[in-house]
C-alpha cells in the first residue's frame, strides 16, 4: 500500500498539541522545522470550523516541508481539504467505512492497545498507532499502557499471524524510549509532549530524528 519513501516518513510522527508557549499550528511549525517529516493535526475538543481552517492551513505549510499530513478523527474534513488521510481511533469511525469514503489514495491510521484491535482494522489502515506506551497527560481515557513488554508480545502476534501493518508506537515517550521501543517491535514512533515541553523543540525533533535513524 506505501511507497518506500513513504514508510520512512512514517517513522517519526507529531502529533499537534498546545501549550503556553505554542497553539497546534504552531507546534506543528516547530516540528517541521526539526526535520518531521509526518504531521497529526490533532485538535481534541474544537469546533469543526476551526479544525477545518487549521487543517488548511497546515496543509500548505507541510506541502513546502514536503511533509505527510493527517488529521485526527475527521473522515469529512480529510475529503473535503484533501489532506493526506486521517487517524482515527477505537471510537471513531471504523476504517473500514472510512476507507469507502476516502478510496484508497488517503493513508489510515487505527488506534489499537489490543491485538483484537488490531484484528478489527488491520486490513482498512496503513498503520497502527499503538499504545499508549506509558502514562501521558496528552490523552484522555487513556487505554492500560503497554511498556516494552506489551509492544515485544503484540508485534509479535501480528507477524506471526502474517499482519505486517507498520505499527507506530504513542504515548509519554521520551527520547530515551525510542531506541528499546524500536527494538521491541514497532516500526516508529509518534510523539507530541516531549516536543513542545522541551527547552528547544526544533533541536529535540532533530535529536529523536538521528535516535530514530540510528536504530535502522
Ligand atoms: N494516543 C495515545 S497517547 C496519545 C495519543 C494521541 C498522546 C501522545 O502524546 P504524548 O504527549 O507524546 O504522550
Ligand atoms: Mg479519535
Amino acid at each position: 500500500m506505501m511507497t518506500k519513501q513513504a514508510l520512512q516518513n512514517f517513522r517519526f510522527q507529531f502529533i499537534t498539541h498546545h501549550n503556553s508557549r505554542f497553539d497546534y499550528l504552531g507546534s506543528a511549525k516547530i516540528s517541521l522545522a526539526g526535520g518531521c517529516k509526518w504531521i497529526q493535526l490533532r485538535m481534541k475538543d474544537a469546533p469543526e470550523s476551526e479544525i477545518e481552517s487549521a487543517a488548511i492551513q497546515l496543509k500548505t505549510i507541510c506541502s513546502e516541508y514536503g511533509a505527510t499530513f493527517i488529521i485526527d478523527d475527521h473522515v469529512e474534513i480529510c475529503k473535503k481539504t484533501g489532506v493526506g488521510g486521517v487517524h482515527l481511533g477505537k471510537s471513531d469511525m471504523h476504517p473500514r467505512e472510512a476507507r469507502q469514503i476516502l478510496g484508497d489514495s488517503f493513508i489510515i491510521g487505527g488506534t489499537c492497545n489490543t491485538f483484537e484491535d488490531v484484528l478489527r482494522v488491520y486490513e482498512y489502515v496503513d498503520y497502527i498507532g499503538c499504545g499508549p506506551f506509558r502514562f501521558t497527560t496528552t490523552k484522555k481515557n487513556l487505554s492500560p499502557t503497554l511498556g516494552i513488554d506489551g509492544y515485544r508480545e503484540l508485534v509479535w502476534r501480528c507477524r506471526e499471524s502474517g499482519i505486517n501493518v507498520p505499527i507506530v508506537a504513542i504515548g509519554g515517550i521520551t527520547n530515551d524510549d525510542i531506541k528499546p521501543i524500536l527494538d521491541s517491535g514497532p516500526n516508529g514512533i509518534a510523539m507530541s509532549g516531549h516536543i513542545i515541553n522541551s527547552d528547544d523543540p526544533v533541536k529535540e525533533v532533530e535529536t529523536i530524528i538521528s535516535t530514530i535513524e540510528s536504530c535502522y
